[in-house]
């Protein structure tokens, strides 16, 4: 029953979208009463909906992890999807996840999809087109594909960005050392055009093909949230830090992405620093599981205008970060637990002893104690061979579940602790507005 999170959090997202309580003293609101509110139940029996878009119509779009594009039109889901993709490949954290629609997309009809296909033993990822007309999907235009994709890490989220370009995460393929591979499509952000082509001013040179890349940005992990600052322009990505295998729980990252630029995966994470790669804005362990990121910009929530909102998969939260700018004003937690109580301060990110990537540990270094040694965090924490080091990961991560009150017992927690719980989605029905 794991796909309920994703449901909880389309819950809460519509919630902020669509609708706003008058009875206070009985919802949820957020630190200091400021803003109440009220979570409505506007479909169920849903399989991981992970995107969502409005048409100019009012009709909500969403997709469905399996491969389903269903529609909400005056607020009834249709039964039957607009499309179910033959090719997806669902394996464990895959599936269809991008969605976004053309910015002229009342003149074009165009809509745009990104999914995982399995290609021989492998998985990669393509971005397709379709053109959208009275809830029929035609003319099928592959944009990109063969993106590098792992059942973990597969970015897929697509968005149009103010230059009117197509902008793509992807994720590191479950290979960190792609990431900062200029010649590999994985661990990016792409930029293309709305054929996808590739921009002829694109910041960099594509060995291998000798043309323009598509890359715009690297050193990327696993990015599934994507905006843009309304006022400034500026890009905004949340990012998934290492999950225990690839390096120590948590270290989730909400950066500001620009033309270029090394974000530095695997090189550097959580509060690790490097001079030619770009901290994060904000750095979160225990991880809070960004699964999306996007700006409000309606007017039924004037408080949140400008407000930058993550969808949180562990706890199931709503991350609500206020900026002035490049600044963070203040961070709160929307809907943690489900519905009850206020909101709760979000502790803020904190200096951490972190460590490198087991990546960055040559295979052969447990026979070269020199490689150990010239590690100044494996010194310190008495790591003397990769077994060690694998299992301080290990104990590191179930430290990093036990301060984020997960209960490593729980079945209905799945291995990436992206906990659920089955009964949140009754809750948010009993306190529905109407
Ligand atoms: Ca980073």
């Amino acid at each position: 029953m794991w796909w309920r999170s994703a449901a909880t959090i389309l819950c809460g997202l519509l919630c902020i979208t669509t609708a706003c309580g008058q009875d206070a003293g009985t919802l949820p609101t957020t630190s200091g009463g400021a803003v109440p509110f009220r979570v409505e139940v506007v479909a169920t029996d849903l399989r991981v909906p992970w995107s969502i878009v409005f048409a100019p119509d009012g009709r909500m779009f969403f997709t469905e992890r399996p491969g389903r594009l269903r529609v909400i039109k005056n607020g009834r889901l249709r039964a039957e999807p607009l499309l179910t993709l033959p090719d997806v490949d669902t394996t464990l954290k895959l599936g269809l996840m991008g969605m976004t629609l053309h910015p002229q997309f009342a003149q074009n009809h165009w809509l745009y999809l990104a999914y995982a296909y399995r290609e021989g033993n492998g998985q990669r990822v393509r971005v397709v087109r379709y053109r959208e007309t009275n809830n029929n999907l035609s003319e099928r235009t592959i944009i990109i594909e063969n993106i590098p994709a792992a059942t973990n890490h597969a970015g897929c989220r697509l968005r149009f960005g103010p230059d009117a370009k197509l902008y793509i995460t992807t994720g590191d393929a479950d290979k960190p050392p792609l990431s900062q591979d200029l010649d590999s499509l994985a661990g990016k952000t792409l930029r293309l055009n709305e054929d996808g082509s590739v921009p002829e001013d694109n910041p960099f040179f594509h060995q291998p093909t000798r043309r323009v890349s598509p890359v715009w940005s690297y050193g990327h992990r696993n990015a599934q949230g994507l905006d843009w600052q309304p006022g400034t322009n500026l890009q905004f990505q949340s990012e998934h830090g290492p999950s225990g295998f690839d390096g120590p729980g948590g270290g989730d990252e909400i950066n500001i992405v620009e033309r270029g630029r090394n974000y530095g995966w695997p090189i550097v994470h959580h509060t690790q620093s490097h001079p030619r790669m770009q901290s994060p804005l904000l750095e979160y362990t225990p991880a809070i599981a960004p699964g999306s990121g996007m700006f409000y910009r309606r007017t039924l929530f004037p408080q949140f205008q400008g407000n930058f909102l993550v969808g949180c998969l562990r706890r199931q939260c709503i991350l609500r970060v206020v900026l002035d700018g490049r600044r963070v004003v203040s961070q709160e937690r929307l809907l943690e637990e489900g519905m009850e109580g206020s909101a709760k301060s979000w502790k803020l990110p904190t200096a951490r002893s972190t460590f490198p990537p087991r990546s960055l540990i040559p295979p052969t270094a447990q026979d070269d104690k020199t490689t150990i040694r010239s590690c100044g965090w494996c010194r310190r924490n008495k790591i003397t061979s990769l077994r060690s080091y694998d299992e301080h990961t290990r104990q590191g991560a179930k430290r990093e579940r036990e301060i984020a009150g997960e209960r490593p017992d729980n079945p209905s927690s799945d291995a990436d602790g992206h906990a659920v719980d089955a009964m949140r989605a009754v809750r948010c029905s009993g306190r529905s507005a109407r």
